[in-house]
């Protein structure tokens, strides 16, 4: 038995859930239900918060996850990742007020940047030679700058129009990222024998769309 974990209700759900039906695994889903067994492969799907995916798989709470790479990557869990998925594409970009001057990124140095990604954009800095103060917030980023917060900031971008309504400008992309299929560390012969059979069908969807 393999237990999955996926988004329970974002962005990533729905891709989710439609993979594991083209992979034709078969269940049953209810909104208000958080635990769910397929009926035609041993396989258990628990529906969670996406920042609690990388987690619970490193620890074995779940055996696989699916989760974007910005989550996994900020959580400090790289190399959980199994199978790329091809789905919610999206960038981790920086991002300033549209009027203001910007050649390159030391003129990040010594700003303050609002974030959700301390981990990835600190490294991105560092690699840099950046030195910046950042204020960690959990949402609604790209008001930052307008409420006098911080002079930039780094946050996920698909179609930039999100940055756009907010007179904000796209000048630097941190890190790209798609959804991921995850694995614990530990699975014993069987589990791994169930997640190559898994991978093998996941791969021959993404094939046959191609
Ligand atoms: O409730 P839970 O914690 O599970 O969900 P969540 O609110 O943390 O995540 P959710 O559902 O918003 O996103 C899940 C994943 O989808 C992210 O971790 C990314 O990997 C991926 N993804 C793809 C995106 C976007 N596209 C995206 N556009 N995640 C967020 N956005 C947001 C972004 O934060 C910004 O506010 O959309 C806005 C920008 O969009 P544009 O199109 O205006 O540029
Ligand atoms: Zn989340």
């Amino acid at each position: 038995m393999l237990r999955l974990a996926i988004q329970k209700s974002g962005r990533l759900s729905e891709d989710s859930l439609a993979l594991i039906r083209e992979c034709g695994i078969n269940f049953i889903s209810s909104s208000y239900k958080l635990k769910t067994e397929a009926t035609n492969f041993p396989l258990e799907i628990l529906f969670l918060r996406d920042d609690d995916i990388p987690g619970y798989v490193q620890d074995g709470v779940a055996d696989l996850g699916i989760v974007g790479q910005n989550v996994l990557v900020e959580a400090g869990y790289p190399n959980l990742e199994v199978e790329p998925l091809g789905f919610s594409k999206c960038r981790l970009s920086l991002a300033v007020p549209r009027a203001d001057a910007y050649a390159s990124v030391e003129a990040l140095q010594g700003k303050n940047i609002a974030t959700s990604y301390p981990n990835i954009l600190g490294r991105y800095l560092a690699e840099n030679g950046v030195q910046a103060h950042l204020h960690t917030i959990s949402g609604s980023v790209e008001i930052a700058p307008s409420i006098g917060l911080a002079e930039a900031i780094c946050d996920i971008v698909s179609s930039g129009s999100t940055l756009l309504g907010n007179g904000l400008r796209e000048v630097e992309t941190v890190f790209r990222s798609e959804a991921v299929l995850i694995a614990q560390p530990n699975l014993s012969a069987e589990q791994a024998d169930l997640l190559a059979q898994l991978q093998f069908r996941m791969q021959a969807v993404r094939r046959a769309k191609r």
